[in-house]
């Protein structure tokens, strides 16, 4: 691309910026919490988002030279050099883009935001960009693709916002320069860098509405600061005093656990492809963002989609834990959706139109975990409402709540219409709500109760159910030693990792009626196994049958084992020394034996 051209229109953009300079506010010093919390109110209602990662790799759609696996990072995992990746520019015409459909595709799967890729790692803009050659303008698609989208989303009342890469493949100014970057020439230059990245976030903040958040990300690199975070931050801030900017400006974020550790710059924290096994407590904003299969960028053969069930949970997951859920589709280079895409937000959808009240403006769950699912809650002056999520439906008809002691005025399904009323009544375990024998949603249902006053919950254990019953989820055990992980989505978790035999499961629980019982696990394994379950002295020896695949989980007969009465009666679960062989366990029930 013209080395001089770009050189003499950074020049004009620095004295642009330096004018821009002159009104400048440090809202990262000066913003005030009530301010702050103001101006995130609307992304903490939100919960749901669409991400969108399109781009110029769409065209090899993954694959090159007999490799499947590639995505968004095609330039720099084929090192293939600039100059012959521009050629895929010349091949990506979006012809069937409809912006109106993927909005109305949107708004229809319940999602209240879209984030889409302005720019990503390999620097070609995907708008009509006065400061290079390297975007949509060097396509044969002579339209631009952010305006359509602003306009629709404006028309459909949903907010659109930008993703936007702090590194830059492409640029010869980006601090580390990829050797195959053949266009590249003269001596990186990081401020000149800065200057151009600024020079198109004015375009496209300036250009296309208000924009909801600028989702900075590829900021890991040692070219970018801490210094040049909290500059980029203000300078985003003082072009749209409004607008929210992930933590993914700073150098705060520590790995896909996507919160801040130390000094961070942003407004909220970014899980990637997790969903954090807690909340961080009122007041911490964070968001996850996830694929549907295993790319962000289009790639035509990866099939590995994950449901709709558990593309749902996770969003009740992250509401759960008060934080919002931005799920992602890569479209083609001629601008279409995945079928598989489509569907799956499609079922979303429907299940967001019955039970979207239990998702917006909700906060998180007062209950620590859950073992049948989630738990989500609004409070409007002396009235708290509970909205619980229900994955694994209780057969006998009974579910508890464990710990809550205050009863409820009213107990409903809320996907019925006519919120029939639901019986409850306070046990020793919780309150219990008699529910219909099988679940009204296999998904998840949504039960709620309204209470009020202050709701009492009391923190139970783990503890025996009044059927004698005493079920141990993945997600309560207390996991020992260096490989073994909870793992799985929301309602679908099991012990995994279980590579190393020294590792182990431990779970602490109450019985009020102790004596022998009959111990039932849900595992999967490729290979036949063996685990060994204890209490106190007693050792059994549990045999497991393969099932051929890690994510198919058996109800297997494990032996039996005496329990005595107490408060914390403790269950081990250990890999047998000699040839183990892996296992994932989603959980143990302990059933009186007959
Ligand atoms: O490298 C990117 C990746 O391509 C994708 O954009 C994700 C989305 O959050 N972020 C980075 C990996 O952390």
């Amino acid at each position: 691309m013209k080395g001089i051209k770009g050189f003499l229109l950074t020049l004009g953009l620095l004295a642009q910026l330096g004018a821009a300079a002159e009104s400048h506010t440090d809202y990262f010093k000066n913003e005030t919490p009530e301010q702050r919390a103001k101006r995130m109110e609307w992304f903490n209602e939100a919960r749901f988002g669409l991400f969108i990662h399109w781009g110029v790799y769409a065209v090899p759609a993954g694959e090159w030279q007999g490799k499947t696996n590639y995505g968004e990072w095609f330039m720099e995992e084929t090192k293939m050099s600039v100059s012959q990746y521009e050629k895929f520019a010349g091949q990506f015409n979006p012809v069937k883009f409809d912006a109106k459909e993927w909005v109305r595709m949107a708004r229809n799967a319940g999602m209240k935001y879209i984030v889409i890729t302005s720019k990503h790692h390999d620097g070609f803009g995907m708008f009509r960009s006065s400061l290079t050659d390297w975007c949509i303008k060097a396509t044969p698609f002579p339209r631009d693709p952010l305006k359509e989208l602003a306009a629709a989303c404006k028309a459909a009342g949903i907010k659109l916002c930008f993703y936007h890469s702090i590194m830059d493949w492409h640029h010869p100014d980006w601090g580390t320069r990829r050797a195959w970057n053949d266009r590249a020439t003269g001596t990186p230059d990081m401020d000149r860098y800065v200057a151009f990245m600024k020079g198109q976030l004015k375009e496209l903040l300036t250009g296309y509405g208000p924009i909801g958040i600028v989702w900075f990300d590829g900021e890991w690199e040692k070219p970018w600061t801490h210094e040049r975070g909290v500059d980029l931050y203000n300078y985003v801030r003082n072009l749209q005093p409004k607008t929210i900017v992930n933590n993914r400006v700073g150098k705060g974020r520590s790995g896909m656990g996507g919160m801040d550790k130390g000094e961070g710059v942003g407004d909220y924290g970014t899980p990637e492809q997790e969903i954090p096994a807690t909340g961080f407590g009122p007041g911490v904003t964070w968001e996850s963002c996830m694929t549907m299969n295993g790319h962000w960028g289009y790639n035509k053969n990866d099939h590995n989609w994950k449901s709709a069930a558990t593309l749902v949970r996770n969003l009740i997951d992250c509401a759960s834990k008060g934080g919002n859920y931005l799920l992602n589709v890569g479209p083609t280079s001629e601008g279409l959706i995945p079928d598989a895409s489509i569907e799956r937000l499609a079922t979303v959808g429907q299940w967001m139109k019955a039970n979207h009240e239990a998702i917006y403006e909700t906060a998180a769950s007062p209950f620590p975990k859950l073992a049948w699912g989630r738990c989500t809650k609004k409070v409007s002056g002396k009235e708290t409402t509970l909205y619980l999520h229900v994955f694994n439906w209780p057969t006998d008809g009974k579910l508890i709540v464990p710990g809550l002691k205050s009863s409820p005025r009213r107990a409903y399904l809320l996907a019925d219409r006519r919120h029939q009323a639901l019986t409850t009544s306070l046990t020793a375990d919780g309150l219990c709500v008699a529910v219909p024998g099988v679940a009204p949603d296999s998904i998840s249902t949504t039960v709620v109760l309204k209470l009020r006053g202050d709701v009492q919950i009391e923190q139970v254990g783990l503890r025996q159910a009044a059927d004698g019953k005493i079920t141990l989820p993945a997600n309560e055990a207390k996991l020992r030693g260096s490989d073994i992980q909870l793992e799985g989505h929301a309602g679908e978790e099991n012990i995994g990792y279980w590579t190393n035999p020294e590792d182990s499961a431990e779970w602490q629980f109450k019985v009020m009626r102790p004596g022998k019982f009959e111990i039932r696990g849900r595992l999967a394994a490729f290979e036949p196994s063996a685990i060994e379950i204890r209490v106190n002295q007693q050792r059994v020896l549990g045999k497991v049958t393969p099932t051929n695949d890690w994510r198919k989980f058996e109800d297997t007969a494990l032996g039996t084992i005496e329990l005595p009465v107490g408060d914390k009666v403790m269950l081990t679960v250990h890999a047998t020394r000699e040839q183990w062989r892996p296992v994932n366990l989603s959980r143990l029930v302990l059933q009186p034996a007959s």
